[in-house]
């Protein structure tokens, strides 16, 4: 089964109690329920972690690598600071989803750059706990195309090259056809 780890940053541990207007009014214990409801559906594996901790966060993403197939990530104001993350997202190389409850770019100009979006698969900005269960969907259908496209053979050219076979000759003209071209 595809294994995801999802990684709340600094402060969203205070989800649901303060700054409603801006984030809303459901706790991180519920948001997590929801994303391990649909989860269950989808089917993948979940584990959700927070942390107020650059440097946890990191180690999280690091340890990552063999034991997870993809990421998503609300790096909350790391966001906005944080080389140490986007470096580790980097190394690891699993596709990172980037996910924001409230539109960064709606907000302070301090928070319109984010320094993960360069190393993220993608982001979502601005819809709300939605945003998570949006990127949990999306993560799981890209990881799935691209394990659907490594058990694919590979193209004819290739399995050519691989046996050492010359391109045969089109029965209508003289030209070579290889792989849907005429050359
Ligand atoms: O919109 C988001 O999800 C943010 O990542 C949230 C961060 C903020 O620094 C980013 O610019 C955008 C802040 C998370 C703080 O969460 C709180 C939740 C409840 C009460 C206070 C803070």
């Amino acid at each position: 089964m595809l294994r995801i780890l999802v990684l709340h940053g600094p402060n969203l541990n205070l989800l649901g109690t303060r700054e409603q207007s801006i984030y809303g009014t459901l706790s991180l214990e519920v948001l997590n329920r929801a994303i391990t409801k649909l989860a269950k559906e989808l089917p993948v594996e979940v584990k959700q972690c927070q942390s107020n901790s650059e440097g946890e966060l990191v180690t999280w993403i690091q340890e990552a690598r063999t034991r997870y197939d993809g990421i998503i990530i609300n790096p909350a104001a790391y966001t906005h600071t944080s080389v140490a993350i986007r470096d580790a997202i980097a190394a690891v190389g699993l596709p990172t989803v980037e996910v924001h409850l409230s539109n960064i770019h709606q907000r302070e100009e301090f928070r319109h750059r984010s320094f993960i979006a360069g190393v993220a698969l993608g982001q979502i900005t601005g819809l709300g706990p939605t945003g998570y269960l949006l990127a949990l969907r999306g993560l799981h259908d890209h990881l799935i195309a691209s394990r659907l496209q490594k058990m694919a053979p590979p193209p004819v050219a290739s399995q050519r090259r691989a046996k050492g076979t010359r391109p045969s000759r089109s029965r209508f003209n003289d030209r070579t056809v290889s792989e849907g071209s005429i050359e």
